[in-house]
């Protein structure tokens, strides 16, 4: 048996070169030795206000991009995490499992709460439990992220821990979080102390697969650095150079130490930059071409993400109803 595999995406803003390098790139490494679940998580992008209209075509973009950057639909299950209702129903009874407490120390929730103003919803501060629930729900042995989510990743393990020590009894696999070495903090091309997010409201802290490969070569000449010229990784002192190091590694397969062999002996900043931002248009265009491939077919998407959804949801169900059953409820 393979070992279990889930990990998922918000269809929020746009998806960015770090998805792919912290996340999307694990997944489609792990298709083969293990039995993968890939989610876009509708749900939780619902936490931060949407346009219905917006949300729905961002929804088939996102799930074409999963499929342009490799995700293969053979290999495995990819749906729509409202598809599968398993997710909010898991979700209510974790909430019972979880503490006020734990969710308030979230970092996410205080930077994400920070921007929402007075009124924040409930379902922001909750967030962590249905991303528990999503994980728990499957037998999950691994999660491929980025170190942003590793926090998530804790809570989910301790609530897990917690119901299998309540009840006695193993009803929950504690999942492993898996947080590639490199790469998984990607930053904000302006701001390179701040992690590059997909719905930053500044284009040019990001590049969007999506972009325009003239638009991403110049997103990276103008990427910050600092004021001196040599080509070093040190996070602490150098964060725009460490960062333009880290996304030439990511998009090319190749660790920092082997990247910065092709830099002995130059001096400043252009060529790495722009190198960096070739290699990077290097693997988006044909990740761009199988996307309006795929975009345009909406019809086969929507197969494809039925089938996943029954598949995931069978899965899903029994494992619901083995927690139903340990807690008392009838099933
Ligand atoms: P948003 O800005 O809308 O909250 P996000 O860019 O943080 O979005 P998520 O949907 O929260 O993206 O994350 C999807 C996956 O990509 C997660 O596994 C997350 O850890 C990873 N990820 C997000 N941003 C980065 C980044 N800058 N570098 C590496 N991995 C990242
Ligand atoms: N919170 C994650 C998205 C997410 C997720 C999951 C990731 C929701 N459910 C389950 C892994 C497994 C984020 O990237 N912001």
């Amino acid at each position: 048996m393979k070992p279990i595999v889930l990990s998922g995406i918000q269809p929020s803003g746009h998806m960015t070169i770090g998805n792919y390098i912290g996340a999307m790139r694990n997944w489609v490494a792990m298709q083969d030795d293990h039995d993968t679940l890939f989610s876009l998580v509708d749900l939780h992008a619902i936490t931060v206000k949407q346009d219905p209209k917006d949300l729905r075509e961002r929804c088939y973009d996102f799930v074409a991009l999963y499929l342009a950057c490799g995700i293969d639909p053979n290999k495995s299950t990819v749906f729509i995490q409202s598809h599968v209702h398993q997710h909010a129903e898991l979700g209510w009874i974790l909430n019972c499992y979880a503490y006020m407490g734990e969710l308030n120390r979230m970092t996410q929730f205080k930077d994400k709460s920070g921007k929402q103003g007075k009124n924040i919803n409930v379902g922001l501060f909750d967030y962590p439990v249905l991303m528990a629930a999503d994980i728990l729900l499957y037998g999950t042995d691994k999660v491929p992220v980025g170190q942003d989510q590793k926090q998530h990743l804790e809570l989910a393990r301790d609530i897990a821990s917690r119901f299998n020590n309540q009840y006695n009894d193993e009803v929950f696999t504690v999942p492993e979080p898996f947080i590639p070495k490199q790469g998984a903090r990607i930053m904000s091309l302006q701001e390179p102390t701040a992690k590059m997010s997909k719905s930053d409201s500044i284009e040019k802290n990001y590049v969007s697969l999506l972009d325009d490969p003239k638009k991403i070569i110049k997103k990276l000449k103008s990427a910050v650095t600092d004021s001196e010229t040599e080509i070093r990784f040190d996070r602490e002192n150098k964060p725009g150079v460490s960062n333009l190091l880290e996304l030439m590694g990511g998009v090319t397969d190749r660790t920092v130490e082997e990247v910065l062999k092709d830099y002995e002996g130059v001096e400043g900043y252009g060529k790495l930059k722009i190198d960096t931002g070739e290699a990077i248009v290097a693997l988006v265009e044909p990740i761009q071409q199988r996307f309006h491939e795929i975009r345009s077919d909406q019809s086969a998407m929507r197969d494809i993400l039925k089938q996943g959804a029954e598949k995931a949801s069978e899965r899903a169900q029994d494992q619901l109803d083995k927690v139903k059953d340990t807690i008392g409820l009838i099933v």
